[in-house]
Parts: C-alpha cells; sequence; structure tokens
C-alpha cells in the first residue's frame, strides 16, 4: 500500500471531504508496515474497499416550527462497513454536519466497534439541524421527519442507530417511538432508549466511565496512581458528565469544562451537584457555560478560550473533533501534562497527536478511549435481542472487563521497543486487523 498514492486518489475522488480524508490518512499511515506484510490484501484490494462507505442515503427532513413555518435540513445515515456485524453507530444534530464529517465518524466507528470485541459494524448519521434553542415539541417533530425517511434503511439485524451530538435519549425516544410506528415493530432498533423501554440503564453514563477506566490502565501502565491528579475536560455533554463524575470517584479532581463560549476553571474541583448543574445547563439549550462562575463563585470563567492552558496532569478532551490542536498540545506538554485521553472522535488534529508521540506523551485515541459508550450499545442490543434486563453493575463489570480487552489490544500492537505504548498504532491496526481479516473470508464484495 502506498498511503500517498490512495491519498491522492480519494482527494480527487471526493475534494474538499477534509475531516474524512484526515481521518483515512490518520489510519492508513499507522497499519502500512503491517498491511504491507499481507500480500493477500493488496490483491483484493483491501484498503481501496474499506475506504469507501457501503452506501450512503441523504435525504431532505422537512418540518414545521412553532410559528407555523417551514423548514428544511439534510438528513444522512452513511452505513460504512458491516463485515464484523450489523452497522452500528450513533446519529449527531449539529449545524456543523456534513457528508464529509459523518464520513469520517463512520470511517472510526467501524475500527472502535472492531475493538469493542462485540460484532458491529460501523454507521454514521444525522443532520445539519441546530438543536440550540428549539422547543421540546419542534425537536419531537424534526426527529419524527428523520425517521420517516430513515427507517428503511435500519433493523435490529441491519442497522441500529444510537444518539451522538445533539442526540440522547430525549432525541432517540422520539426517533424510536417513529420508527416502532413505522415498522410495527419493538425490537430495540435503536441504543440509548429509556430504561423503561429496553435501554440499558448505564448507556448516559457509558461513554465518560468507560473513557476513565481506559485512562486508569493508560495510568497503571506508566505507574501513575490516578488519586490525588487533576484533569482538565472539555465540553459539558453527556460523555464530559459522565467522566466528571467517574473521575472523582476514582480520586481524580476535574478542574475545567467548556462550551462554545469558553471554559470553565473551578480549581475546587467539579464534582457532585456541581456536575448535575452542567446536565441542568445542557438542559437549557442554550449551549453555554458561563452562568456556572456566576452559580459557584469560586470558579472562573475565561470567553472564547480552551481550557488546555490550565497546568494539570491529565488533559480529556470531550466535545468535538479538533478540539485541541499543535499549540494546545504544546502548552498542555510544557505545563508538565502525564497523560491524554482524548475522548471526543478525533479531538486533536494530527499535528496535535505527533506532537504528543514526539514528546513521548501517552496519548489514548478516541476510538479505544470512547469505546465503551458503544460497546455499551451493544450490551443493549444483547440485552434487546435476548428480552432481558442488566442491572446496573452487571453492565459495569462488563463494560469494565471490555476496556480492559480494548487496553489490551492497543498495547498488543502498540508496544515499541523502547517501552512506550503508541497507542494511535495500537488502536488502529488492531481494529483493521480484525475488518481485515472479516472482510478477507467474505470474499470480494
Ligand atoms: O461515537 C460513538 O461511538 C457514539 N456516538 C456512540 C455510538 C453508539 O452506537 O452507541
Amino acid at each position: 500500500m502506498k498511503t500517498e498514492q490512495i491519498m491522492a486518489s480519494l482527494e480527487a475522488k471526493h475534494p474538499g471531504e477534509k475531516e474524512y480524508l484526515q481521518a483515512v490518512r490518520e489510519v492508513l499511515l499507522s497499519i502500512e508496515e503491517v498491511y504491507n506484510q499481507h500480500p493477500e490484501f493488496e490483491k483484493a484490494k483491501l484498503i481501496e474497499r474499506l475506504v469507501e462507505p457501503d452506501r450512503i442515503l441523504t435525504f431532505r427532513v422537512p418540518w414545521t416550527d412553532d410559528n407555523g413555518e417551514v423548514h428544511v435540513n439534510l438528513g444522512y445515515r452513511v452505513q460504512f462497513n458491516n463485515a464484523i456485524g450489523p452497522y452500528k453507530g450513533g446519529i449527531r444534530f449539529h449545524p456543523s454536519v456534513t457528508l464529509s464529517i459523518l464520513k469520517f465518524l463512520g470511517f472510526e466507528q467501524t475500527f472502535k466497534n472492531a475493538l469493542t470485541t462485540l460484532p458491529m459494524g460501523g454507521a454514521k448519521g444525522g443532520s445539519d439541524f441546530a438543536p440550540r434553542g428549539k422547543s421540546d415539541a419542534e425537536i419531537m417533530r424534526f426527529c419524527q421527519s428523520w425517521m420517516l425517511e430513515a427507517h428503511k434503511i435500519l433493523g435490529p439485524d441491519t442497522d441500529v442507530p444510537a444518539g451522538d451530538i445533539g442526540v440522547g435519549g430525549r432525541e432517540v425516544g422520539y426517533l424510536y417511538g417513529m420508527y416502532k410506528k413505522l415498522t410495527h415493530e419493538h425490537t430495540g432498533t435503536l441504543t440509548g432508549k429509556g430504561r423503561e423501554f429496553g435501554g440499558s440503564i448505564l448507556r448516559p453514563e457509558a461513554t465518560g466511565y468507560g473513557a476513565c477506566y481506559f485512562l486508569k490502565h493508560m495510568l497503571d501502565d506508566l505507574g501513575l496512581d490516578i488519586k490525588g491528579k487533576t484533569i482538565a475536560v472539555s465540553g459539558f455533554g453527556n460523555v464530559a458528565w459522565g467522566a466528571v463524575q467517574k473521575a472523582t470517584q476514582l480520586g481524580a479532581k476535574v478542574v475545567t469544562i467548556s462550551g462554545p463560549d469558553g471554559y470553565i476553571y473551578d480549581p475546587d474541583g467539579i464534582s457532585g451537584e456541581k456536575n448535575e448543574y452542567m446536565l441542568e445547563l445542557r438542559a437549557s439549550g442554550n449551549d453555554i457555560v458561563a452562568p456556572y462562575a456566576d452559580k459557584y463563585p469560586t470558579a472562573q470563567f475565561f470567553p472564547g478560550k480552551k481550557p488546555w492552558e490550565v497546568k494539570v496532569d491529565i488533559a480529556m478532551p470531550c466535545a468535538t473533533q479538533n478540539e485541541l490542536d499543535e499549540t494546545d498540545a504544546r502548552q498542555l506538554v510544557a505545563n508538565g501534562v502525564q497523560c491524554v485521553a482524548e475522548v471526543s472522535n478525533m479531538g486533536c488534529t494530527a499535528e496535535a497527536i505527533d506532537y504528543f508521540i514526539a514528546q513521548h506523551t501517552p496519548f489514548g485515541p478516541g476510538k479505544a478511549v470512547n469505546s465503551g459508550g458503544v460497546a455499551t450499545s451493544g450490551l443493549e442490543m444483547t440485552q434487546n435481542a435476548m428480552h432481558i434486563y442488566w442491572t446496573a453493575q452487571e453492565v459495569d463489570q462488563k463494560l469494565h472487563q471490555i476496556m480492559s480487552d480494548v487496553h489490551d489490544q492497543c498495547v498488543k500492537y502498540g508496544r515499541q521497543p523502547d517501552g512506550f505504548i503508541n497507542y494511535v498504532r495500537g488502536a488502529n491496526i488492531a481494529g483493521f486487523m480484525k475488518v481485515a481479516h472479516a472482510m478477507m473470508q467474505q470474499g470480494i464484495i
């Protein structure tokens, strides 16, 4: 495989799809060496088949606001790869959503899902709809309209969506309600559902919890203890909330959260009631964190800035793609950061990751660190298929085991002769090898 040659051809075919091209390049560069040890992969044009999604559904999503005005958004479902199981991956509602972003997310999801050890293929979907400031009734009508089109290609053994940015328990409920009405079935075709109708009790916390379990393994390997460590978290959504809760339980102190308006620095630590207040801020629909500093006088609000300028032991980006760049990486390293666990999908730019690795700063990539979210979705699928219910304790125990297995796979493929673990390489190779072997056994399709 010649990465540059494949990239040139992809750039020509998909000009301007910068996030998608960024995600593909990162994976190709790290698997090139193992790929070249398998001439049968090259002969089967494995990479050429793997970098293009199986199919993409794009559609128009018309909806009516509370004043009777009609709006039209774009809807998508990118079914990327189902070599190891039914398509699986979240739905994102955000004005920044483009086909490029959903293709990058679907591509990443394919490898992430392979890492979870569960049989799930990769997909992603969503819309450029902006939930900010919308009423509950508007959100419901939008979700219903999205599903009216998308349900045609979904199914419990075909394609199982879940939440992502802008899609939480409320939206999954509305989406599932319409899916059920249209198909006359109750087979659990979405995950992240309410626990009253088949949802996993731990799904809301799972991404953040899993990220902290992974972080703990990273620290264990370094001979460090999470207890007493200070952590900078970005974002203030579901994922940040779960990460803050678990990190605090494990004895760390989270000192930042952030929103599109800036970041909050709270040297006393964000925990307990303060962490729950974060959910209130989110539910307000305004998408700002500034009010935190009005409510809690120990905290300071830094408008328009990112939390990576704060001196901390650990950084956990939990917001969105490319939220941490090389300048931020340099600042964190200069301030003595000991470990970076990327929780958002592609939260760090390629330059930031290269810098961390060059400095031998342990860096866990999103597809490994945040895989506990989709893994718990996989457990929800199992519960639904078996018509059973697992307790929080049972789910947490399984999640623990999965994160430990994901970490082991990263170590297996990422440990360098000098002992440093290149988690990016480890996660990409482990995820790729599983998908590659599955594709090889299924022929040219
Ligand atoms: O990025 C992700 O892994 C998710 N948004 C969760 C996907 C899922 O199907 O639970």
